[in-house]
Parts: structure tokens; sequence; C-alpha cells
């Protein structure tokens, strides 16, 4: 036998995370940082343990089975084995219940874990932000009778009475303009209200509720007439019959996701509010399942990152492992840098978010919320398939070769820009954001990040980008086109001033303790540039497209 090339390995997934063990350590209060270490070191364990399984294993998908042999409707999904361990995993290491404890680190502390087992979840997380929004929407409607039937069971700490949900808003027409709803509401003679219509995009159908949109009988068109209904689909062991699974996608990624196409003809369903608003009710829903995005988009790139940079150790050309080449170095440094910024702003969004709920935010810090989670959704999707992308490349041929696992670590950042909201649709929302006080919000955050850090440029170039923001706002922001068609730029210029200034505070803690690299990952982001604005050009386009 010849050259065999040594495979890479994965360092253990909480042990080596530098970024992981220095938030946690410079946020959280001893006592706090202490408690959580050994629940944190074992998700690792349960990580590394199902990278291993999964490189010795075929991937299998979920599979559909729709009639028994004896002609009944079963609807059946055989799931994965780490789907199948998804319940017990969860409520044993308290992923969702620890992120609605009474304390404003609850959130950090939920997505810490988050970032740990989503990779190795194959994307049960994608039904778990599901259920922590219906949570957080059911909280928010203040409808007392649903939270005490609901919460008990999504918050479950035992996997016997541990409940998904869903979020049914997709249809026909689209998942970004939800105002056309087809799904009608109608009340029984007994005053039930039952659901009528079909789901495009059901990520968790084996769940046990889900909140829908739909329009109740007689209402006006429109996105605003469209009210928002908690649903149940199981009776005991069996699915409602109400409820019908047509098929799964075939999708470019996240094979493990049974997402369905749903009917529902009569489904049993409660109001969580007025009959009206909907979207306006699951807004908390949404923005919850956006932080989950961008921890879990960051969670892709560490291990992208992990495996490139431990193979750049083992892989041997021109004499000399790969990783004293100082153009491979040079690659996977700038990587690093990106992945840092990433880091900071996905988990000051999940920070904030528990501040925020706990009333221990500044008064600035609400608005400021609303801004960075359309922001870090936004660029840490984009930001997972270019480090996916580069990373895959550092394998050379071995990183396009399907049973290397690589391949599929592309595939599925892919989702991240595209559900839960498009790059342009989350660019959009940032808008909504700044029609508010976001930017004067992010001002006053950045002056905060940016004190004590001794890095001049890099504090230069912060206030000099969110400057030319605030002047392109000026500019543009009166036409509503001209500013729709630079959002997008606006949107990435705003999160990388953000991502800078937060690798800022942290070079400036981490120093005190001799640790120099933070510092040298916000000068490599700050070289890389923060301005990324375009001129909206709404004239060329046209022609463009003509
Ligand atoms: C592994 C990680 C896991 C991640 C989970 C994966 C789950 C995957 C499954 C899916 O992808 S499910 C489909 C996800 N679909 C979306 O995310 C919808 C994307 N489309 C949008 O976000 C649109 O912008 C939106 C539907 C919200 C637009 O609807 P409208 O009706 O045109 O919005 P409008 O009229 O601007 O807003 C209605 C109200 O909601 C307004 O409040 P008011 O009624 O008080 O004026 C808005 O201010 C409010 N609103 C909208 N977005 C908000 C918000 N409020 C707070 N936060 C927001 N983000």
């Amino acid at each position: 036998m010849g050259f065999l090339q040594a495979a890479p390995q994965l360092p253990h997934p909480y042990r080596s995370d530098r970024l992981l063990h220095a938030l946690l350590d410079r946020v959280l209060p001893a006592a706090r940082r202490a408690a959580l270490d050994a629940d944190l070191d074992a998700l690792g364990d349960h990580a590394l343990t199902a990278w291993h399984r999964a490189t010795a294993a075929t991937r299998r998908k979920p599979v559909l089975t729709q009639w028994d042999a004896w002609g009944r409707r079963v609807d059946r999904i055989e799931l994965t084995t780490a789907w199948q361990e998804g319940p017990g995993v969860t409520t044993r290491h308290a992923v969702l219940a620890s992120g609605h404890e009474a304390h404003e680190h609850a959130r950090l502390e939920e997505f810490a874990r988050v970032y740990l087992y989503h990779l190795a979840s194959e994307f049960y997380t994608c039904p778990l932000a599901m259920t922590d929004g219906a949570a957080t929407a059911l909280k928010a409607s203040g409808n007392r009778s649903l939270i005490e039937r609901a919460l008990p069971h999504f918050l479950s700490r035992d996997p016997a009475s541990f409940w998904l949900s869903g979020q049914w808003m997709t249809e026909t027409h689209g998942g970004s303009d939800v105002g056309h709803t087809e799904t009608v509401a109608r009340r029984d003679v007994d005053g039930q209200w039952r659901l009528y219509g079909r789901k495009w995009f059901s990520s968790a159908v084996v769940g046990e509720a889900a909140l829908a949109l739909a329009r109740p009988e007689g209402a006006d068109d429109g996105a605003g007439a469209l009210a928002l209904f908690y649903v149940e689909t199981m009776d005991g062991t069996e699915r409602k019959p109400e409820l019908a699974i047509d098929r799964l996608k075939d999708k470019l990624g996240t094979h493990e996701l049974p997402t369905a196409e749903i009917h529902l003809d009569g489904l049993p369903a409660w109001p969580l509010g007025e009959l009206a608003h909907g979207v306006r009710q699951v807004a908390p829903m949404l923005n919850v399942t956006r932080s989950w995005n961008a921890v879990c988009a960051v969670a892709s790139m560490a291990r992208a990152i992990a495996l490139a940079r431990d193979y750049a150790t083992r892989r041997q050309v021109f004499g000399r492992p790969l990783v004293e080449h100082p153009l491979h170095a040079r690659t996977l440094a700038d990587l690093q840098a990106e992945f840092e910024g990433a880091f900071a702003l996905a988990f000051e969004v999940a920070h904030l978010l528990g501040r925020v709920e706990h009333g221990a935010a500044a008064p600035h810090e609400a608005a400021l919320l609303r801004l960075l989670t359309p922001l870090a959704k936004l660029w840490t999707g984009k930001l997972a398939v270019a480090v996916c992308s580069e990373a895959l490349e550092c394998f050379g041929g071995a990183g396009y070769i399907e049973d290397t696992g690589l391949p599929q670590l592309l595939r599925d950042a892919q989702v991240y820009a595209i559900w839960e909201g498009t790059t342009n649709v989350l660019s959009l929302d940032s808008l909504r954001a700044l029609a508010g006080d976001g930017l004067g919000a992010l001002r006053t955050a950045a002056a905060v990040w940016l004190d004590g850090n001794d890095d001049m440029h890099a504090a230069g170039a912060v206030r000099q980008a969110l400057d030319a923001a605030a002047r392109w706002l000026d500019r543009h922001g009166a036409v509503r086109a001209t500013q729709e068609a630079g959002a997008r730029g606006l949107a990435l210029t705003l999160a990388r001033c953000a991502a800078a200034a937060l690798l800022a505070r942290q070079a400036a803690w981490a120093a005190t303790r001799g640790d120099r690299r933070p510092a040298a990952a916000l000068r490599r982001f700050v070289e890389h540039g923060l301005d990324r604005l375009v001129a909206p050009g709404t004239d060329d386009t046209g022609l463009l497209l003509g």
C-alpha cells in the first residue's frame, strides 16, 4: 500500500473552544460559570461522539410511510438516530428549559448549549428553535390557558413529557410574503376553531404542537387579517386524522431533517390572542428562531475551521505541513478573524435577549436587540456559506468527496441564509428596526464596547463606518425604493461595525490576561473592511435587467 493521508480529527468541541470559554469567563458570575462547566463538557463529549459516529456511518435520511400494508393511512416517519435521541439529549441538558430560567444570563447559557449541540443533533435544533420560539410567543401573548397547557411540555426536563412545536407559516405562495395565506380558520357548531389548508415547509411535523397562521373565515384579505393559532397534532400516540403528511421535501442539505408538506383538514386550533395581527403575534417567535439561526451558523463555521486547522497540521505538501505555507496560514487566519466577529455578534444577541427579557438591560438595549437580531441572522447566514466553502477548499479534492463528511457542511450551511427569512428579507427587516432608534442604540453600544480598548485604528474605523452609514441613511432614507435597494449593503456594514466593536471589548478583556489573540482577530477583521455600503443605483438596475 502506498501513501495514505491521515484524516482530520475533531478536537473536543467544548474543551478546545477558546472563544466560548473566554466569553463565558468574561460574562458569567463565577458561581454560574462553574455550575455550567460540567454540562457543557458533557455536551462537548456528546458532540465528539456524534462526529465519530457520523464519520463511520453511511448517512441516512428520514423515511415517510403513508399507508400500512392493510391500507390504513399512517403517515409514519422513521427518524435518524440523532433525531431519536433528540428529546433525551435536549431534556437531560435542559437546552430549552435553561433559556427560560428567571435570570439575565439564561439565554446565554441556553445558546452555549445550542452551539455545542447543533451539529451533533443533525439539525434537530431546527424544531427546537421553533419550540423555543413558540414558548416565547405564548408567554408574550399572555394567554394563560395555553401557557399552562403547553409550556410545561415545551420546557420539560423529562423526555417522557417533552413536546416539540412547529411554526406553520409558509404556503405555496411563499414564505416571505405571508399575507397571501390561504389556510382558513372556521368555527364548528360547538364553537371549536378548526384549520383547513396546506402548509408547504413544515420542519417539525414530527412535533406534538405548532403555531400556525390562518385567516378566520370571512376576514379581509391581506396580512393584517391573519390570526395566530395554537394546534396539537397527536391523539395519544396517534397522529390526528385532520393532519395529513403529503410528502417529505427533497432538499439540497439538512437531509436528516424531515421537512414536510402537510394538509390540515379541520385540525382543532386555539387563537393565541385577538383574531387578527397574527404576524405581529408571531414576531417574538421569529426573533428567537433568528437568534438560533445565527448561533447555529456560527457553530457550522466553528466546525469547518476546526477541521481545516487540524488538517493543515497533518497534510504535508512540498516538504512541510500545509500550515507552514504562508498563503495557507493566511487563509486560515482570515477565516478565523471573520469567525471571531460572527461569534461575538451572535452571542451578544443571545445575551442581550436574556437581559432584555429579564429587565436587566440598559434603556437603549431593547432597540439594540431589535436591530442586532436581523443583522446577526443575515450576516452569519451568508458568512457560514463563504467560510464552509473556503474550509472545504483547504482540503483540496478531499473536500469535494461525500464520505469525508465535508460537503455536507457546505450544503447544510446554505440553509442559514434562506430559512427564517432570506438575506434580503432580513435586510428589509433591519430597516423596520432602523425606523425606530436602532442606529442611535448601536452608536451608544459601540461607544461602550470600544471603551477601554487601545486599538485606536480599529475604533476609528468603526466610528467612520457608522458615520458613513448614518450619512447613507440621511441621503437615501427619504425614498423607500432607493433605501430598499441599498438595504443589504447597509445591513452588512452595521453588522460588521457591531462585530468589530464587540471584538474590541473582548480583546481589551483578554489583554488583561495576557492573551493577544483577540486583538489580532480585531486587527485582521478591520483590515477586511467594515464598510459594505453600496450606491442604490436603481436606474442602472432597471437598465441591466432590461
Ligand atoms: C438551526 C437553526 C434553526 C432555525 C429555525 C429554522 C426554521 C425553518 C422553518 C422556516 O423557515 S419557517 C418560515 C420562516 N418565515 C419567515 O421567517 C418569514 C419571512 N418573512 C418576514 O419576516 C416578513 O418580513 C414578514 C412575514 C414579517 C412580513 O409580513 P408583513 O405582514 O408584510 O409585515 P408587516 O406588516 O411589516 O409587520 C406586521 C407587524 O409585525 C408589524 O407590527 P405592527 O402590526 O405593530 O405595525 C411589524 O412591526 C411586526 N414585525 C414584523 N417583523 C418583526 C416585527 N416585530 C418584531 N420583530 C420582527 N422581526
